[in-house]
């Protein structure tokens, strides 16, 4: 009954946040992880160079972002910087390939014709690396270099806060098994862009300021703030913000997630809207992503890639969850109902719940 009191309540909103912390510690990757990961990175780049000597293998996803669990993949991306004639990256996806395979204990797989051909590398588990690695090699995605810059430049903000609750959800949403975009359900990369979205647009007084709309220090020509079509610029001076930006929005991480989980029940526009952390909320319609096509015939291409809309922070025409299916998000927002329930209910102790919640 105590927990039906204000003092009630704050006790399990402090106590809930103590075991988000302590639940996400342990599972961050160990210093060792993350020296062998680096290991890695510089044998492949060094191997790559023997093919294309001004080449740089660059890290982005989780374990640039800041978002990273322990034995997550690894994401590479190779830059290219030489001015002479480029060679194709089918070519550098297949001789890259028989590289690894002859000199390293990798088992490689190349994807050359793949809409971006990659190259994918597994170690197997050895003392040292009791889960191995796997790794992706991408060529010349500056975009996704992009996003990881500007998803660690949200998470270094208000670093406490961000990373807890997005550690936690990608913990959640592998351990509920709606983190599989080749099974209908969303990527990492797309709930990290909910969490944001929600502690950006929709949480008053905001958690985060909006990086992308912040003016910019002193005047930047279009050529560095553009790669291609494509506006990429986002305030990046992270020492700068974390002295002067200091939100008014006091909640605890649980607080923060136990809303998150709601709004997503029940509040976010599923049907009409476009989460965009650039603009805030959109409309389907003015994006061309709407359900009915031009004739006002359903078009079932466009309504099966546009059940739920997230918008690429960078690539605005690009929807990150085009993956999800009409079971996807269905199954995905039964998740997050059945996470308001449980934490609805505080029980007795807060461990419980998450202990529930992750089941
Ligand atoms: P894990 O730790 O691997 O679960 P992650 O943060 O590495 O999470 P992903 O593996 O989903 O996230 O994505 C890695 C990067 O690839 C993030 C982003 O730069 C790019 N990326 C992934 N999915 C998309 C997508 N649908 N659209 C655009 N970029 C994407
Ligand atoms: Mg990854």
């Amino acid at each position: 009954p105590h927990r039906r009191s204000a003092t009630g309540r704050t006790a399990f909103f402090n106590e809930l946040a103590q075991c988000l912390f302590d639940f996400v510690i342990q599972l961050l990757p160990t210093a060792e992880e993350m020296a062998v990961k680096e290991d890695v990175r510089k044998l492949l780049e060094k191997l790559i160079r023997t093919i294309e000597p001004e080449s740089r293998l660059l890290s982005f996803g989780s374990t640039a972002n800041g978002f990273s669990l322990r034995n997550s993949d690894m994401d590479l991306c190779c830059l290219i910087d030489s001015k002479g004639p480029p060679l194709q990256a089918s070519d550098l996806v297949t001789m890259l390939g028989d590289l690894l395979e002859r000199e390293t204990k990798f088992h490689v797989k190349t994807l050359p014709f793949a809409r971006i051909p990659i190259v994918k590398l597994s170690l197997d588990p050895s003392p040292g690396l009791p889960f191995g690695i796997s790794c992706d090699i991408g060529f010349e995605n500056r975009l996704a270099l992009e996003n990881t810059r500007l998803l660690l430049s949200y998470a270094s903000v208000d670093p406490t806060r961000v990373r807890t609750i997005v550690l936690f959800l990608k913990v959640w949403t592998k351990r509920r098994k709606i983190n599989s975009p080749y099974r209908g359900t969303l990527s990492s990369y797309g709930y990290v862009l909910l969490v944001i979205y929600f502690l950006v647009h929709v949480k008053n007084p905001p958690v985060l300021p909006n990086l992308q709309q912040m003016p910019p220090l002193r005047p930047i020509s279009h050529e560095d703030t553009h790669i291609g079509e494509h506006n990429i610029w986002f305030f990046d001076d992270t020492e700068l913000l974390r002295r002067k930006w200091q939100s008014a929005n006091t909640e605890t991480v649980a607080e923060l997630l136990i809303d998150f989980f709601k709004y997503y029940s029940r509040d976010f526009s599923y049907n009409t809207g476009v989460a965009s952390i650039r603009s805030g909320l959109l409309k389907k319609e003015s994006k061309g992503w709407a359900t009915e096509n031009d004739g006002g015939r359903y078009s079932d291409s466009s309504r099966d890639r546009n059940r739920l809309c997230i918008e690429d922070p960078f690539e605005t025409n690009y929807n990150v969850s085009r993956t999800v299916t009409k079971d996807g998000l269905y199954t995905i927002r039964g998740e997050f109902m059945r996470a308001s329930r449980i934490l609805a209910a505080r029980p007795e102790r807060a461990i419980i719940a998450l202990a529930q919640l992750c089941e």
